[in-house]
């Protein structure tokens, strides 16, 4: 990898409720998939507002609270660039989540979120997002952006 393209990742998470809200990716890379929100981060925005100005525009909602919980650089064979993701929870916002260009959202139990319509790093990390640990790792995938040819996860411990 010889440079890095600086993405941010949002979920929504209901803490009474024990859900998550995730959206449909309609258009761009991961779509199909349910992800949570975000994009990349922009010049002149801090990490925290692209991720504020993400919800914004694929929700359309305005965190109170944005939390970082994690950082996890994805790396594809045969790439020279790698995203460098950076991961937010959100548990208090304004305004309710709505369909937009970009995402259709839907609510999710912690029980029941469909791994299988994610992407395949999303299933080894969750459980820190829903236990409150921290973590930063790194997945490197084929070429084809589904296998998994290596990766590490390293939880963040004292939190
Ligand atoms: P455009 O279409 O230019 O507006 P933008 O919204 O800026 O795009 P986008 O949607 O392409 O960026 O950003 C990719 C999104 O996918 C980010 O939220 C990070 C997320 N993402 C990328 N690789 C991922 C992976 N392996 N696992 C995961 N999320 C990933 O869970
Ligand atoms: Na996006
Ligand atoms: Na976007």
């Amino acid at each position: 990898v010889t440079s890095k393209k600086l993405l941010t990742l949002i979920l929504i998470i209901d803490k009474e409720g024990k859900k998550v809200l995730l959206g449909m990716k309609k258009r761009g890379f991961g779509v199909g998939k349910f992800n949570g929100f975000g994009g990349k981060v922009e010049k002149g925005e801090t990490i925290e507002e692209g991720a504020r100005r993400e919800l914004l525009e694929e929700a359309e909602i305005e965190a109170i609270d944005l939390e970082r919980v994690g950082m996890l650089m994805f790396t594809f064979e045969k790439d020279l660039v790698g995203l460098e993701t950076h991961i937010f929870v959100t548990t208090s916002y304004k305004g309710s989540p709505q369909e937009t260009e970009e995402m259709r959202p839907e609510w999710y139990t912690f029980d029941q979120i469909p791994f299988d319509q994610m992407w395949s790093d999303d299933k080894h990390w969750f459980p820190y997002i829903l236990e409150n640990q921290q973590f930063t790792g790194h997945f490197h995938f084929g070429e084809d952006q589904k296998a998994i040819l290596k990766h590490n996860l390293n939880v963040i411990q004292g939190n």
